[in-house]
């Protein structure tokens, strides 16, 4: 079965933007005059908790709980701040498609499949991700978005993937998502969709038991994948076509 929709996580998965995010904390904390710093080995942690307004203020609960109480009702002024600045990053063309993404992206457009997103960062991020990478007619072509705030449990609750089967009024077993985080696999396997994880730099140690196939990344036709677990063994890239044989293995592959 070919899917009928194809529903991407966007950070790590759509692009490596965690660097960016990061470098845009650390500049808005150093530009309102704050004495945090978020290396790479404490946001390898901190990326546990999805949504930046949700990031920092578990930060500042575990790491400087005094500025916290103090910090409570800065966090949507720092976020809006934060927000500028990566948006701003990203319009400069910081963050390329990872691998293979706009080939498939391509791909589903030219066959008439549904085109979504399902994250946790906000809708302007997203936006401008879209538009830097694709164009304005690229991000035309996504039929839906679920971003940030429009759910109120972020991942690893399965509720933006839930908005997003709604909105396309699509069952999730018809769907594929594609994620790169433990976090984002939770919630779009909580929410019942078939899902292809690509790790990203951030998350290349952590498991992921209930994907539907692990790779490097989507694959060009002069840069396969690597084949890290379940199916696609045998495939470079994923296409369409892999998608249809991955969902519907022959009935002697099927495991008893
Ligand atoms: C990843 C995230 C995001 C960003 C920060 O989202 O956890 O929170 O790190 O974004 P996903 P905001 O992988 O679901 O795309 O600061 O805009 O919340
Ligand atoms: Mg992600």
């Amino acid at each position: 079965m070919i899917p009928a929709a194809l529903i991407f996580d966007v950070d790590g998965t759509l692009a490596e933007t965690e660097e960016l995010h990061r470098q845009a904390f650390n500049e808005t904390f150093a530009a309102f005059g704050l004495p945090w710093f978020w290396d790479r080995a404490l946001y390898r942690k901190l990326l546990e908790v999805a949504g930046g307004k949700e990031r920092l203020g578990h930060y500042l609960d575990a790491h400087d709980p005094p500025a916290a109480a103090a910090a409570a009702g800065r966090i949507a002024a720092l976020h809006a701040a934060k927000t500028a600045r990566y948006t701003a990053l990203v319009e400069a063309g910081a963050a390329p498609l990872r691998t293979g993404v706009g080939r498939l992206i391509g791909e589903a457009r030219r066959q008439g499949i549904a085109l979504a997103i399902a994250t946790t960062t906000s809708l302007a991020n997203v936006e401008a991700l879209l538009r830097a990478t694709l164009g304005q007619d690229g991000l035309a072509a996504f039929a839906t978005i679920g971003a940030g705030d429009m759910v109120a449990a972020k991942k690893p609750a399965p509720d933006v993937y839930g908005l997003v089967l709604e909105r396309l009024a699509l069952p999730a077993g018809r769907c594929v998502a594609f994620e790169d985080s433990a976090i984002g696999l939770a919630a779009a396997r909580g929410a019942g969709v078939p899902t292809v994880v690509t790790p990203s730099v951030y998350t290349d140690d952590q498991p992921f038991p209930a994907a539907l196939a692990v790779v490097s990344h989507l694959g060009e036709p002069r840069d396969p994948y690597c084949h890290l677990a379940g199916a696609g063994a045998a495939d470079g890239m994923v296409t369409l076509a892999a998608l249809a044989r991955w969902l519907d293995p022959p009935p002697d592959r099927v495991a008893p």
